[in-house]
């Protein structure tokens, strides 16, 4: 599966069934009253954010969305069916933008952030009403009805920008796959060659009592990423929408005399992409010190900030140090985020309304699949 994270598409909701305009007939009932029934309401154009889902792969194959269209009302006063409602699945985290018609751009509509959140894009268009409704005491026989209502067609542009607690950020090499394969059931691709990860991947994280932490690893970033060196700084959007960022950094790349300055040095590429991205709270890890010759580890750890941790992405040493503090900075965050009345990235569950004035959820959570986008090749 190539992970895909825009997509134009178009949508089209049903049109309404017509009204009908039917007479009773009946040997007893020469002049029959109307008996013409309503027509059936188009089907909607829903988004519903699933968990299932993690690319909008799926969407360079098919462009067109129609539900379906209303059934018309009949005599005996048979009502029309409705048109079914298309219920279009996305993965988490993807917001729906209208294209604009006139000027250039793109209108935010939905940013669907948790699971089984909906957002009706489109209505469907209403049913005409039968000459049921049309009688008077003056007209007893109407061969009044309505015509349905068209449905709407739009153009959209979805954009997915993955929600995760953590994200991962290093130079390519640095182990954060290794790290994300070590702590969860992905399997992300690891090599010992640079710009291994293309695409970001998603792992989550277990807790004893049943909680959940997902990690986004995405491409290594190098020196001049936000001019566009190596793949470049878009990735970063991946972990906008994080808690906390882990920054692995290599014992191999680490300056033994000053270990702070590889830290600095991508945290300067994160400010050239986004200041508030920069701004993150971050823990700061050297890993491969499993491999690091004595004096070097040892002069790291004599140099390095307080608040470093030593690991072994391979060996799992310090990481259960490192899951702690990545538990311990998640509850931090939720506890800032409540204080301050923000939803974002509430767990999927969660019965509280607060999605957008349309957006609407759905009781059944789906299960994440514990793996990820790991699989790079098609
Ligand atoms: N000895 C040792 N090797 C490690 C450790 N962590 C990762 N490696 C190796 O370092 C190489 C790169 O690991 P990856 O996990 O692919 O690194 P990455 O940061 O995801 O790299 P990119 O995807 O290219 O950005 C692989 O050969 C890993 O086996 C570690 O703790 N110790
Ligand atoms: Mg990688």
């Amino acid at each position: 599966m190539r992970f895909v994270d825009e997509a134009s598409i178009t949508v089209r909701s049903g049109k309404g069934g017509n009204g009908s305009a039917s007479l009773k007939r009946a040997k007893n009932l020469p002049k029959g009253g109307p008996d013409g029934g309503d027509g059936g309401k188009g089907g909607d154009v829903v988004f519903c954010a699933s968990q299932r889902l993690l690319t909008l792969y799926d969407f360079r194959a098919q462009r067109l969305f129609e539900a379906e269209n209303g059934q018309n009302g009949h005599g005996q006063d048979k009502y029309g069916r409705g048109g079914e409602d298309l219920i279009i699945e996305v993965p988490v985290g993807t917001q729906v933008f209208l294209e604009n018609e006139d000027e250039e751009g793109y209108t935010l509509l939905a940013d669907l952030r948790r699971a089984n959140q909906r957002f009706v894009a489109c209505p469907g268009g209403e049913g005409g009403r039968g000459n049921l409704h049309f009688k008077t005491s003056v007209n007893r026989a109407p061969k009044r009805a309505e015509t349905g209502k068209l449905g709407q067609e739009k153009r959209l542009r979805l954009e997915l920008k993955v929600i995760a607690d953590a994200g991962l950020l290093g130079l390519p090499n640095a182990g954060k796959s290794t790290f994300l394969s070590a702590v969860s059931a992905a399997r992300p691709k690891i090599a010992s060659y640079p710009f291994t990860t293309l695409t970001p991947n998603l792992g989550v994280v277990e807790s004893d009592d049943g909680r959940r932490l997902i990690i986004a690893d995405i491409p290594g970033l190098i020196e001049g990423a936000s001019q566009g060196l190596g793949l470049g700084h878009k990735f970063l959007k991946h972990v906008e929408r994080t808690r906390f960022l882990v920054h692995i950094l290599s014992g191999d790349d680490a300056d033994p005399e000053n270990p702070a300055a590889g830290f600095a040095m991508l945290d300067e590429e994160l400010r050239a992409f986004d200041p508030e991205l920069a701004d993150k709270p971050q823990i700061r890890v050297i890993n491969k010190i499993d491999i690091l010759p004595e004096d070097r580890l040892a002069a790291l750890r004599a140099n390095a900030p307080a608040d470093v941790l030593f690991v072994s992405a391979l060996t799992g040493l310090g990481l259960p140090e490192l899951l702690a503090d990545m538990w311990r900075r998640m509850d931090e965050a939720a506890e800032a985020d409540r204080a301050a009345g923000l939803d974002f990235y509430e767990s999927a569950d969660a019965d509280d309304d607060y999605g957008d004035a349309d957006g609407q959820d759905f009781p059944e959570a789906a299960s994440r699949d514990a793996g990820g986008f790991a699989d790079e090749e098609e």
